[in-house]
């Protein structure tokens, strides 16, 4: 699950086009010629769109200049405040979850400990990876260290209480829904299970749906890492 965007400026752009045209269409005098005119622009717009879409150079779904998932504020598995800003420098990549989770969540942080092998000493430095959990009612600060530390001891769990989680979750797009359990306290956690990737600069990048191998995640994390 998750947002299945692809080229969000593309898009973006020919939406705004698009509306444009339409408002001068609308508050235009009708004229055959500026119609036309209007049409071929329109079918231009979104041609160069494709064609740009194409071209992504990377294997993960391209989502640079969505508007979503720009900031975040919580709290890390050692008590400290932190914002997207304070990995600047590195790219960043975050996941939705929860740590009773029996099969995503496990499968996703393995595969990102195996990015961060891949990707050597030098490059591997460069890379933080952050777990959100969904689940901030059991997932206490102290077995999300515990959790995320197991697979790496430089990721990073995240959380906030039920209101921030809400909140984050929304502005990632991220969706997620407790299902009941054998008992109350046995409840697990329906959850999107994309991975967002952010450039060294911060800025939301790609889409990784789960399931992905390594070698496409670290092809496209040493794209970014060289400034694509
Ligand atoms: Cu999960």
């Amino acid at each position: 699950m998750g947002p299945r965007l692809t080229g969000g400026a593309l898009h973006a752009s020919v939406i705004a086009s698009i509306a444009f045209i339409q408002s001068r269409m609308r508050s235009m005098p009708r004229n055959p010629k500026l119609a036309r005119f209007a049409i071929g622009v329109l079918a231009l717009v979104i041609s160069l769109a494709a064609y740009g879409a194409g071209k992504s150079p990377f294997k993960n779904t391209d989502i640079t200049g969505a508007g979503y998932g720009k900031a975040f504020r919580l709290t890390d598995h050692t008590g400290k405040a932190r914002t997207l800003e304070d990995f600047r420098g590195s790219v960043v990549t975050i996941f939705f979850g929860f740590i009773h989770c029996p099969d995503v969540c496990p499968t996703t942080l393995a595969t990102m400990k195996a990015v961060k092998q891949e990707l050597g000493r030098k490059d591997g430095k460069r890379l933080q990876v952050l777990f959100v959990t969904v689940d901030p009612e059991r997932d206490t600060e102290e077995l999300l260290s515990q959790y995320v530390t197991a697979f790496d001891p430089s990721f990073i769990g995240l959380r906030g209480d039920a209101k921030a989680t809400a909140q984050v979750a929304r502005d990632f797009m991220i969706f997620y829904q407790k299902a009941t359990g054998a008992t109350p306290d046995t409840y697990t956690i329906d959850h999107s299970a994309g991975t967002y990737v952010y450039d060294p600069a911060g800025r939301l990048r790609l889409h990784v749906s789960y399931g992905q191998p390594s070698e496409a995640i670290v092809t496209d994390i040493r794209l970014l890492l060289a400034g694509k």
